[in-house]
């Protein structure tokens, strides 16, 4: 992009931020929570929105003002555009199968034309634009924001609180016994290469870790690398033993950390974290309580480390044009299609009590926030047989047709017996049709009336 060109994008942009039709949304959440998902479930409601009567909540278009929808390359040319066409294949194509999990970054932008509602915007202007930028990006990267705040001691001692729950702590046997017992080197040169040996190892037991469905994974990198495959930088881990770190490590960690840090970090935060000013906070609770109590008290702590990686306070203009910060946050649990509608409120509740703290926090800062149950695509039928029972209908991954009872959904935060017995929800996979569009989704329209409302009237 020329300089002129790039000045008028950003111009345009702030110009945008000025009269408050500019949303940058940060869709939040860790691998597998269902952000592609949900950002493709956003489109496509969006873009088929005069088309369909799914969206009763969803006000410009219920007041038959909404003009339409159009989606656009984002003003970062340097990143790759969202491929919502391609999301939508993979759902729809012959064998229909859910979008791969996400490689690396893409951005999307989607114009929103609409019509203000009547008094004196109405009657001198005839349509207004929303601009909608939209990110995604593997959920892994997301867990190394809060790296930021913490210095490598800091690091290591939340790392090491990590190490005593007792998954962990098995997974991570080997490796804590080479670094116990490893015969330090004198020569910085065998002192690297013990390191590079040792971050390995942590690599390997970082990757069991995720094929056992544990969450707060850092460094990000080290899970997926992207282009920092086999790169220097990754070469650290943090320190796990109780003693101090060997002199001759703890420099080079200490360095490894800090480049980490302002080199892959800051710029990733820079270039795409520091402008959102609304927030979607999307959990995966229903994975949680089937993996597990161990899972779902990880879960909780990496919510609140993440959401300490943003800046939430009043969205003034002038905020607005130079530095803008989260001004209102909805938190969603996904993929609610898994259970019966009428526990969908048990699973809202049951968001709400998790995020309690956070909860406080926007409170405190009188951030304006939601609590949520949706599905981004929603891929299950409910029935009601004639004995009476609640049924859902859909399919597997093996595309047969599965009917599963009501799963059971608590109520509250599960207690020793409750996660002894255990929760199991089924995965269903798509098996839509080109002719299913728009396909159908859970609650997307009071996601979209809470998000964007307020700026489309
Ligand atoms: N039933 C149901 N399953 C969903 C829904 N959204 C996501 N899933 C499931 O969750 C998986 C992960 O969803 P993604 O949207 O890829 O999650 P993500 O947050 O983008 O994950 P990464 O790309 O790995 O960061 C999908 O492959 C589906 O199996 C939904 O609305 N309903
Ligand atoms: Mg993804």
């Amino acid at each position: 992009m020329s300089r002129f060109q790039k000045f008028k994008h950003q111009t345009r942009d702030a110009i945008h931020r000025g009269f408050d039709r500019h949303i940058r949304l940060a869709v939040t959440g860790l691998s597998g929570a269902g952000k592609t998902a949900l950002i493709t479930g956003i489109l496509e409601q969006l873009l088929y929105a005069n088309e369909t009567q799914q969206l009763p909540y969803f006000k410009v278009k219920q007041q038959q003002r909404l003009n339409g929808c159009r989606l656009h390359t984002s003003s970062n040319w340097q990143v790759s555009r969202f491929d919502y066409e391609g999301a939508i294949n993979c759902l729809t194509g012959d064998t229909p199968k859910w979008p791969q999990s996400t490689r690396d970054v893409s951005e999307i932008r989607v114009e929103v034309k609409y019509q203000p509602r009547s008094g004196l915007a109405g009657r001198v202007l005839d349509t207004r634009r929303l601009t909608l930028d939209l990110i995604d990006y593997p959920g892994e990267w997301l867990l190394d924001l809060p790296l930021l705040q913490l210095n490598y001691d800091e690091w290591s001692q939340q790392q090491q609180r990590l190490l005593n729950a007792e998954l962990r702590h098995k997974l991570a046997s080997e490796w804590l016994e080479k670094v116990n017992s490893m015969a330090i080197e004198a020569s910085e040169d065998s002192a690297e290469q013990q390191l590079r040996e040792l971050a390995a190892d942590y690599r390997a037991f970082l990757r069991q870790c995720r094929s056992r469905k544990l969450l707060l994974l850092q460094p990000g990198r080290m899970v997926l690398p992207g282009e920092l495959e086999g790169a220097p930088v990754l070469e650290f881990f943090p320190w796990p033993l109780s003693r101090p770190v060997p002199d001759v490590w703890a420099k080079r960690l200490q360095e490894k950390y800090r480049y980490y840090q302002q080199h892959v970090i800051t710029p990733f935060y820079q270039k795409y974290f520091k402008y959102f000013n609304r927030q979607v906070v999307l959990v995966d609770v229903l994975q949680a309580l089937q993996n597990g109590e161990d899972h779902f008290a990880e879960l909780q702590l990496a919510i609140n480390e993440l959401m300490k990686s943003f800046s939430y306070g009043n969205n003034s203009l002038l905020k607005r044009l130079f530095s803008p910060v989260i001004d209102k946050v909805a938190l969603v649990a996904t993929k609610a299609d898994s259970i019966a509608p009428q526990d969908h409120q048990k699973l809202t509740n049951l968001l709400r009590l998790m995020t309690q703290k956070q909860r406080q926090e926007l409170q405190f800062d009188q951030i304006p926030h939601q609590v949520f149950s949706v599905a981004g695509i929603a891929t299950s039928q409910i029935k009601k047989l004639s004995d009476g029972t609640t049924v859902l209908d859909g399919i597997n991954e093996q595309r047969e047709f599965v009917r599963v009872g009501a799963p059971e959904m608590p109520d509250a935060i599960p207690t020793g017996a409750d996660w002894r017995r255990g929760y199991v929800y089924p995965q269903f996979y798509p098996g839509f049709t080109v002719q299913d569009s728009p396909l159908p989704h859970i609650r997307l329209d009071q996601l979209l009336e809470y998000v964007l409302g307020d700026k489309l009237k």
